[in-house]
């Protein structure tokens, strides 16, 4: 079912910071940078490496506000690893397999993505404390 870990996302508090960071730590390159209201994150995507059917990343995440699933995460676990996204053929056919198995889906469908990807959620609680992540690339 799942292809690549497509990318680990980053709760920071200042993105700008992050990103510097890692650039000068790992040498990585910032490929996309968003603004996406409906997660309620500014975001950046820092290139890895091309795997099976797409890329894989390191994802900088900074909250839009307090009120917001990152801004929360902050709050009460300080900055570091918020979620795990694994890449998938088809979302929407991977929430059905996987919501099929008693996993609580925090989407009823899938949302836009960064970088014109189609993402879901997976509950943490169902899946070993894991913020799961399922994200299909855009088709070219
Ligand atoms: C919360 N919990 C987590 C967690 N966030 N556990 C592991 N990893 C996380 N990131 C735990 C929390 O400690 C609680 O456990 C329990 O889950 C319920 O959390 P809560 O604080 O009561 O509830 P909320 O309101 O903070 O909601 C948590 C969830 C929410 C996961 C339901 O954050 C959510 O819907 N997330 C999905 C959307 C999202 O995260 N978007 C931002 C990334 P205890 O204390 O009760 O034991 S956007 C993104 O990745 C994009 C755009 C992209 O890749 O393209
Ligand atoms: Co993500």
């Amino acid at each position: 079912m799942f292809m690549r870990i497509d990318h680990v996302g980053i709760a920071c508090h200042d993105l700008e910071e992050k990103i510097a960071l890692f650039e000068q730590t790992f040498e990585l390159t910032v490929v996309a940078r968003e603004v996406n209201e409906e997660q309620g994150v500014k975001e950046a995507m820092l290139h890895i490496a091309d795997g099976n059917g797409g890329g894989s990343y390191i994802q900088l995440l900074e909250p839009l506000g307090p009120d917001t699933p990152v801004g929360k995460f902050l709050a009460k676990r300080g900055e570091g690893v918020h979620h795990v996204a694994f890449g998938v053929p088809d979302v929407a056919e991977a929430m059905r397999e996987i919501g099929g198995k008693g996993v609580r889906l925090l989407d009823e469908k899938p949302r836009h993505g960064t970088m014109g990807s189609s993402i879901a959620f997976l509950h943490p609680k169902d899946v070993g404390g894991m913020l799961t992540e399922l994200v299909q690339a855009p088709k070219h």
